[in-house]
């Protein structure tokens, strides 16, 4: 990187009244995990096409997300979905993680791929498949334990097809206290992610349709239960950005599943093409790290970032790669928001300089500010191109074809 380029932006920012510095710990302390399975063989529900050099059991999982770790010095952890990361002995795969520099992330518990399951899981009216379903999530807590993860984090596939196809009101109350004897395992230091979708597998009607239904789910529970929200599990329109503030507002928000949705719950890279939305979202965190009230900045600094995303047609490190990428820079642009330009302009009620000051954090060109930042902490200056260098993903084409699939 030329000290000329960076040397210029320093110079913009300051005029804008920027303190570049406190911008760039920010950056650093920014961190997001990857998802097991998206290392995997995946695809829609018309194909699975499998990829050549496909990791073939967890452990082989974990190496391809040390190379996103490698190169963006941003992805220390991996979250881990089970049964798809089943092993005899956790221990052994939590150290595997340490010797390749990582830890174990969110435990997700998969409640959707056993015939058991058709019917719903938490919410089956079966009472034998609903003890069935909550001795997973207690497992679940016991794999967390084992591997010194802190993070529970729940999507259930449980919804309906038809018309009185089941009662509402039953299955909320089975869902609540299901989930309630799940928060009563977890232990002092560890909090669980609710997580909702509007949609699918089930089509009528699901569950846990939408944030309202999480976050009412997670304030009965208690502290320990907070609100995920993937971005690829809301309606068209949907205004993320403004449940994301509510949401912390409340000190509600646990985590995020990052991806990109074009139509449905499509898990493209981050940022693929909603570019300016997750923008928007990640400018209402920063504005809640900054804010006057502790516990909103608290929540707004606690927050879970995850990716959650599975690549079908391109190659899956380099497409984590570049997730990351995007969301560094996407928070490295909302970072220089000059929050007081933009608190003076909504005081005058001045629509058109609030809009400004929003879009001319978006514009700005923050490549040298990335390139410093990555230079600070010894990660590549342009991580997927030091990747796609390096030769790993030619090494990896000797374990062929048929790897693990989600
Ligand atoms: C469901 O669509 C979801 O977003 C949940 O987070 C699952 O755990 C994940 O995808 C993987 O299927
Ligand atoms: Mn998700």
């Amino acid at each position: 990187m030329s000290d000329k380029f960076y040397a210029l932006f320093e110079e913009q920012q300051k005029q804008r009244g920027i303190d570049l510095e406190a911008v760039k710990t920010k950056l650093k302390n920014l961190k997001v995990e990857t998802p097991s399975w998206g290392f995997g063989d995946s695809g829609t529900r018309f194909k699975v096409f499998q990829q050549e050099g496909v990791p073939r059991d967890p452990f082989e999982k974990f190496e391809d997300a040390a190379q996103v770790h490698k190169y963006t010095g941003s992805s220390p952890s991996v979250a881990i979905h089970i049964p798809w990361d089943k092993v005899t002995d956790y221990n052994e795969l939590k150290n595997h993680a340490a010797s390749l520099g990582l830890k174990i992330g969110a435990v997700n518990p998969n409640l959707f791929q056993d015939d058991d399951y058709k019917f719903g899981s938490i919410t089956n009216s079966r009472k034998a498949v609903r003890e069935k379903a909550a001795d997973h999530l207690r497992e679940c807590v016991d794999i967390a334990r084992q591997t010194n993860s802190k993070l529970i984090s729940l999507w259930f596939a449980d919804g309906t097809n038809y018309p009185g196809q089941a009662d509402f009101r039953q299955r909320k109350n089975w869902m609540q206290d299901n989930l309630q004897s799940l928060y009563n395992e977890l232990d002092e230091d560890m909090r669980m992610l609710i997580e909702y979708k509007f949609f699918e597998p089930a089509f009528y009607h699901t569950d846990l349709a939408d944030w309202g239904m999480a976050y009412n789910a997670a304030v009965k529970l208690g502290p320990k239960a907070e609100v995920l929200v993937d971005t690829g599990h809301h309606p068209q329109g949907t205004n993320i950005e403004h449940l994301v503030a509510y949401l912390i507002d409340e000190k509600k928000l646990g985590g995020f599943h990052f991806n990109s949705r074009k139509y449905a719950d499509d898990d493209l890279i981050v940022a693929a093409h909603n570019p300016y939305e997750i923008f928007l979202i990640l400018q209402e965190i920063v504005a809640a790290e900054e804010d006057s009230d502790e516990t909103v900045r608290a929540n707004a600094s606690n927050i879970a970032y995850m990716l959650d995303q599975c690549h079908n047609l391109e190659p899956k490190i380099p497409a984590m790669i570049r997730s990351i990428e995007n969301v560094q820079s996407l928070y490295a642009k909302a970072c220089l928001v000059n929050q007081e330009e933009l608190n003076r302009a909504r005081q005058q009620q001045d629509v058109l300089a609030a809009e400004q000051a929003v879009r001319d954090a978006y514009e700005s060109d923050v490549t040298p500010l990335l390139q410093a930042v990555r230079e600070e902490i010894g990660a590549a200056v342009h991580p997927l191109k030091a990747y796609q260098e390096s030769g790993y993903g030619e090494k990896i084409l000797s374990r062929g074809k048929g790897g693990a699939s989600w």
